[in-house]
């Protein structure tokens, strides 16, 4: 099959649409990667023409031989609909999760997305964490999330319990909560560590003063993780914006009778007076 035929291209396409839409994406900001399934590799492999190796510049033993689709760097999310060999590639991992090289794509040169790092010990830590069930790591540029790591205490305590209060289904779509990483340069080691320990506990984390990092099962999931983070960081925006400010809110005893009727558990550490 073509790799542009293939169902998961598709939905992988429509997600960068999706994201570009919302102006989450201005000029070359974010990117998005898929774990293909072996099957999904398979069913492309006549396209598939392996350049040269190159260094990943971290190590994901965890995701050794495993084919990835993934934007590129410096390419924008308005073209990928428009020019999609431009714009993603689909690389492949060797034995040890040290190098990758590009099967198909970017045909105009270029590289996978400055955020590698990050994306592929992401995808560790979740291929591990949920015995294989995520695949989608997407990173954005959500504006109203950002305005708020301005304004709130840099601590997963204070986004995740100001986030559900918000709107009541976040607690149910984001119960363990969100993580917080405090202003690191973008692209390195760095960033890619510090984001990587929270995704051990969680499936969202923000980057203040950057965007957000998220990770899901699938495309729908993934980006509907996002859509409902910004979302409710929109509601929160404008309640900041206004006087007075809170009068009523849902409060820690109203969480706790949410988690059992929608059997979620809410850690306690979210739940305080
Ligand atoms: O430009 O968003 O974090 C890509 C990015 C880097
Ligand atoms: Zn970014």
């Amino acid at each position: 099959m073509r790799v542009l035929d293939a169902e998961f291209v598709k939905d992988f396409m429509r997600m960068a649409g999706d994201g570009w839409d919302q102006g989450w994406h201005e000029r070359n900001g974010g990117n998005l990667s898929y774990r293909l399934k072996p099957e999904e590799a398979e069913s492309v492999r006549e396209e598939l023409a392996p350049g040269d190796w190159q260094e990943i510049g971290t190590s994901v033993p965890g995701l050794s031989g495993e084919y990835f689709l993934v934007t590129g760097s410096g390419k924008y999310f308005r073209n990928v609909m428009i020019k999609p060999e431009d714009s993603f590639c689909i690389i492949e991992l060797d034995g040890k999760g040290e190098n990758y090289r590009i099967c198909w794509g970017l045909i105009n040169g270029g590289r996978p997305t400055s955020e590698l790092p990050s994306h592929l010990m992401n995808h560790e830590v979740k291929k591990s964490v949920t015995c294989g069930k995520h695949r989608v790591i997407y990173h954005c540029h959500p504006a109203n999330t950002i305005a708020l790591t301005f304004v709130l205490p840099l601590t997963d305590e204070a986004f995740t319990r100001e986030l559900w209060e918000m709107a009541t289904e976040c607690p149910v779509v984001f119960p363990e909560g969100i993580g917080v990483v405090p202003w690191r340069v973008p692209g390195g080691r760095d960033i890619a560590v510090a984001t990587s320990e929270l995704m051990k506990k969680y499936n969202v984390a923000i980057w203040a003063h950057h965007g957000i990092f998220c990770s899901g099962a699938d495309f729908d999931e993934t980006f509907g993780l996002m859509h409902t983070v910004e979302k409710s960081a929109e509601i929160l925006v404008k309640v900041l914006s206004m006087t007075p400010r809170k009068l009523q809110t849902i409060g820690p005893d109203d969480f706790r009778h949410l988690a059992v009727d929608f059997k979620v558990e809410l850690p306690e550490q979210f739940l305080y007076e």
